[in-house]
């Protein structure tokens, strides 16, 4: 379905105090955008702070999440390019299509229409910019995103990469010491945003094969491809960058499981950082500080992204959390109460197939921690 264009108004501060807090009552007032505020023009509304309106056309995704604006925008002077990375707070760096890289700043009003200023841009997304001198540029529109995954950091949400068909999830098949339920929210994020997760495990040089196998059967079993790497060894190598060709993908994953020294064994030329495994704690250091998107000889394209510890599902209800869980869509019939959550209500479905081993426990109680919000400790 094409997107909807419709007219908003939107309310323009006339001081800018507090910038995050402004970004928040212009959205809310973008929200009240009923009949009577479809009127065109600029006027003074008489509402103190929020005090200029001006009427823009926007298109508003599909689910309504995002608005994408057609502000006068000048095509003829534009050029399109995709966004590799975010450099410090309003700035980024853009591909465009011909190869040469711009430094661009971010248009206000895109950022103000942006539900977190931080989301304004991201790795992965197509856009428009007028170019300046000294490769430099100023971004004027940010196209409509398909493939997301984002989120929640404190009451907001932060999205970390657009515009990806393919999501490798990538834990360690020793230290850092991989969490089922890290995986399993991922899992759900990318149901949610649009995106083919596949699961790798790398650094298997140092596990027994054995060991990992009731996770490669776990998660083989639910349909989701799983790729065993090293690496340090090359094993595996081919498979996963076979898989990848051709594709726009983005790797996810735990500090230190090595997803930048992935992607160097891929292509050496990338030359990501990477760094040590602290012996002390087990975990990554954070190497990777920002997403970056890379060109793939071989074809498509790869966001390397920083390690994350903890991934709070944004824009999640509990009652769909049990639809992205595969394995439970052909037990809910069994349930007796159509509202069931399968907590603690009687006869449910989904909870005697986990006492009979026809769901695993640890992804019952991935489910569990989920939809209580729960968040496993680092
Ligand atoms: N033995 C072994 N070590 C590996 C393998 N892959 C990566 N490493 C090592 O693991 C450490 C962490 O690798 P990185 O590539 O920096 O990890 P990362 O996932 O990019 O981490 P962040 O950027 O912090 O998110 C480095 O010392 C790598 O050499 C592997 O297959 N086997
Ligand atoms: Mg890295
Ligand atoms: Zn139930």
């Amino acid at each position: 379905m094409a997107p909807k264009k419709r007219k908003i108004r939107v309310a323009f501060k006339k001081n800018r105090g507090k910038r995050s807090r402004a970004g928040h009552e212009l959205r809310e007032a973008i929200r009240q955008d009923d009949l009577d505020l479809l009127t065109s023009g600029e006027r003074v509304s008489g509402k103190g702070n929020l005090s200029r309106h001006r009427t823009i056309i926007a298109e508003e995704s599909e689910d309504g999440q995002e608005l994408v604006v057609e502000l006068d925008v000048d095509r003829e002077r534009c050029l399109a390019g995709r966004v590799l990375s975010i450099v410090g707070a309003h700035q980024c760096r853009v591909q465009a299509e011909e190869g040469t890289v711009y430094v661009c700043a971010v248009r206000q009003i895109l950022r103000t229409l942006s539900q977190d200023a931080r989301n304004a841009v991201v790795a992965g997304d197509r856009v428009l910019f007028e170019p300046e001198p000294g490769n430099q540029g100023m971004i004027v529109r940010v196209e409509p995103r398909s493939g997301i995954l984002g989120r929640g950091v404190g009451r907001s949400h932060q999205l970390l990469v657009a515009n990806v068909d393919l999501a490798v999830i990538i834990i360690g098949a020793v230290e850092p010491h991989f969490k089922p339920n890290l995986i399993d929210r991922f899992l759900v994020s990318c149901e949610k945003g649009g995106v083919k997760p596949i699961i790798c495990i790398n650094k298997c040089d140092l596990a027994e094969l054995p060991k990992l196998l009731p996770v490669v059967g776990l998660y083989s079993g639910l349909g989701y491809q799983t790729v065993l790497t090293s690496a340090a060894t090359g094993f595996g190598m081919k498979h996963l960058a076979d898989i990848i060709r051709g594709r726009q993908t983005v790797f996810s994953g735990q500090s230190g499981v090595g997803k930048s020294t992935l992607l160097n064994a891929i292509q050496p030329e990338l030359g990501l950082v990477t760094s040590h495994v602290s012996l002390d704690s087990g975990k990554g250091r954070h190497t990777t500080r920002t997403a970056i998107l890379k060109q793939l000889d071989q074809g498509g394209w790869v966001v390397d992204t920083p390690g994350i510890r903890q991934l709070r599902l944004w824009d999640v209800i509990r009652e769909e959390v049990e639809g992205y869980f595969v394995e439970f869509r052909s037990f809910v019939r069994y349930c007796k109460f159509p509202n069931c959550m399968h907590v603690n209500e009687k006869q449910c479905g989904i909870r005697a197939a986990v006492a009979d081993g026809l769901i695993s426990a640890e992804r019952y109680s991935s489910y569990q921690k989920i939809i209580s919000d729960e968040i496993d400790p680092d």
